[in-house]
């Protein structure tokens, strides 16, 4: 495989740029290669600078769910762009995009919108804490809320990738209010619960864990959440910035009838440009400034390129038979992929839930962190490197999912399969 202008520009980025990128994970550091450099994106298929084509199963880490340069979405950023980029005035396909957003999740009656899923989130515990008049919150080990302060502590994604999953320059003051559970434990939730009474502002959890692999909950764990949270007065967020919209219109909380007080939201609301939302009751949200006293702002918020791109993508995922046909496209893909490594003699746990999916190097269950890090990292970068070289790219990472697309066809999925069986053949 020919990467030699990737290996050039990843050279010369690393002078500008510390690590050469603008995001840890995309330094494809621990699966051991070179970055790609992407040159363009069209449906199911990226090209890199090399011109080297790959059937593309990161998806941006999750917003292409209608596939990349979808024409509608180009279409309607166009139209917006032809009107100006940006006014930092309200406009009104913002309000299009709220009542949206309010009409199909759940738990939003009214919703902010901001620039980013890690803004969403510090924003929402922000509230919560307000809300509550309340300062500790717990999250879950593996789970990754963006990178907050507040969330940095055995945090998933590239944190754990890097293995720095806490990270320095976070202050004493700031982790002796997070605490952190084990996802799909509830005992040790109620815990802390009873550890610190009426301290808990909020439990922030992604309902699937979607960056430490892909972890569903096991059954009743989001509902007795909820009546956690009820009983001891305090705040259930969830972060649905991977779920939400991607496995029912509704994200996960329609997906498993468990309503939270507020939800963040990003990726798929942006159609693929940086978005991201935090909403919920409107006795909570209405304590944000300019009715209330809880102070969040942001000169591009609502900026309408993104906003209109995230509305055209929601109205394309009302369509009826939008999620039926993503999940028999995951189906097919996820059950032949489990078939291959069978056949190769590979032992690999398997998740998956709708069209997010994963495949852990670890014979075990993984139901939490724990286990998801006793994977072999080392296999996996192999695989990676093998899966690339063959034309199919993959998060960079154990620790994060496989993502289907509509865009993605049944040929892509048989190829895609077909050079499967080749890789875990070869890894043997
Ligand atoms: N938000 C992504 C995690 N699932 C990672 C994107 C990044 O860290 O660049």
């Amino acid at each position: 495989m020919n990467n030699q202008k990737s290996q050039q520009l990843f050279e010369k980025a690393n002078t500008y740029m510390p690590g050469g990128v603008n995001s840890p994970v995309r330094a494809f550091k621990s699966v051991g290669n070179i970055p790609p450099y992407i040159a363009r994106a069209i449906g199911s298929r990226v090209w890199d600078v090399d011109g080297n084509e790959y059937i593309d199963y990161m998806a941006s880490w999750g917003p292409m769910i209608l596939g990349h340069a979808h024409p509608a979405v180009i279409e309607a950023i166009q139209s917006a762009a032809g009107n100006g980029t940006s006014y930092g005035a309200n406009c009104e396909a913002e309000i299009q995009l709220a009542e949206k957003i309010c009409q199909l999740v759940p738990g939003i009656d009214m919703v902010r919108m901001v620039n980013s899923g890690t803004e969403a989130t510090m924003s929402a515990i922000r509230l919560a804490r307000a809300y509550t008049k309340r300062d500790k919150i717990i999250k879950f080990a593996g789970c990754y809320h963006g990178h907050g302060d507040s969330f940095l502590i055995q945090a998933g994604s590239g944190a754990t990738t890097l293995g720095i999953p806490s990270s320095p320059g976070v202050t004493g003051a700031i982790t002796g209010d997070t605490l952190n559970a084990e996802y799909n434990n509830i005992e040790s939730v109620r815990n802390l619960v009873g550890q610190f009474p009426e301290q808990i502002a909020a439990t922030i959890v992604e309902p699937v864990a979607g960056n430490m692999g892909v972890v569903p909950p096991e059954p009743g764990f989001l509902g007795s959440l909820r009546q956690l949270a009820d009983d001891h007065n305090f705040l259930l967020i969830f972060d649905e910035v991977i779920t939400g919209f991607r496995l029912a219109a509704g994200g996960a909380q329609e997906y498993y009838n468990v309503t939270p007080d507020l939800t963040t939201l990003g990726k798929i609301i942006g159609g693929g440009l940086p978005v991201g939302a935090y909403g919920g009751k409107k006795n909570i949200m209405e304590m944000l400034a300019p009715v209330g006293p809880v102070y969040q702002a942001g000169t591009l918020s609502g900026n309408p390129l993104a906003i209109s791109a995230g509305l055209k993508t929601l109205e394309l995922l009302e369509q009826e038979d939008v999620y039926p046909q993503l999940r028999e496209k995951a189906n097919y893909l996820f059950t032949g992929m489990a078939d291959n490594f069978k056949q190769a003699e590979i032992p690999v746990f398997a998740n998956a839930v709708e069209s997010m999916g994963c495949f852990f190097f670890n014979p075990g269950m993984v139901s939490d962190y724990e286990n998801a890090t006793k994977s072999d990292t080392k296999m996996f970068g192999r695989y990676h490197q093998l899966m690339m070289q063959h034309g199919v790219y993959l998060a960079p990472s154990q620790f994060e999912a496989t993502f289907l697309s509509l865009a993605h066809t049944k040929e892509d999925l048989d190829k895609t399969l077909e050079i499967h069986g080749k890789v875990c053949r070869g890894l043997k």
